[in-house]
């Protein structure tokens, strides 16, 4: 059974990856606002990952016995100057993010939590590959500046991201309906 302060600690976790998913939904509809879709379309994929992660901390929680709490979620940004600025507030999200997987561990080794160090692990693995992913595309955005044609050619280029099968987030599993 996992113990109250990891739990408190994973309950913060699962509210803190939902307020992410509510940030690149928002980013998406941004996006979309300006009519650069592949742009929503890539930011739409991203909200997808992020209830997943904050299902993989409820799972945990349910399988060990933890009590599972939805706190309340913040009033976040919703709008943003530039795509620039919108993809340069991911990858600080992100790596804010990072520093929450890292105290999360930290707790888990202070109450010899052994059970939870494979998703932890697994936590630290993603957030590597979120970081280089939001990173990179802020580094192109800097490089783009006020080209109109490249920030075009990069919107189709992040059009190709694909949904997971079985998202719910894709149009294509409810459109059909
Ligand atoms: Fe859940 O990794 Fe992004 O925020």
């Amino acid at each position: 059974m996992i113990g109250d302060r990891l739990s408190q600690a994973m309950n913060e976790q699962i509210k803190n990856e939902l307020e992410s998913y509510y940030i690149y939904l928002s980013m998406s509809a941004y996006f979309h606002s300006l009519s650069l879709d592949g742009m929503g379309h890539w930011m739409r994929c991203q909200a997808h990952e992020e209830m997943i992660h904050a299902m993989k901390f409820f799972d945990h929680l349910v399988d060990r016995g933890g009590k599972v709490e939805l706190l309340n979620l913040q009033q976040l940004k919703t709008d943003w100057s530039s795509p620039a600025e919108a993809f340069q507030d991911a990858y600080q999200h992100e790596q804010f993010i990072t520093g929450k997987i890292n105290e999360l561990t930290t707790i888990a080794r202070e109450e010899k939590d052994y059970a939870s160090e494979p998703l932890l692990a697994w936590f630290s693995d993603e957030q590597i590959e979120e970081e280089a992913s939001t990173g990179k595309i802020a580094d192109e955005m800097t490089m783009i500046g006020d080209d109109k044609s490249a920030l075009l050619m990069l919107d189709r280029e992040l059009a190709a991201r694909a949904f997971p099968a079985g998202s719910p987030l894709d149009p294509l599993a409810y459109k059909a309906e």
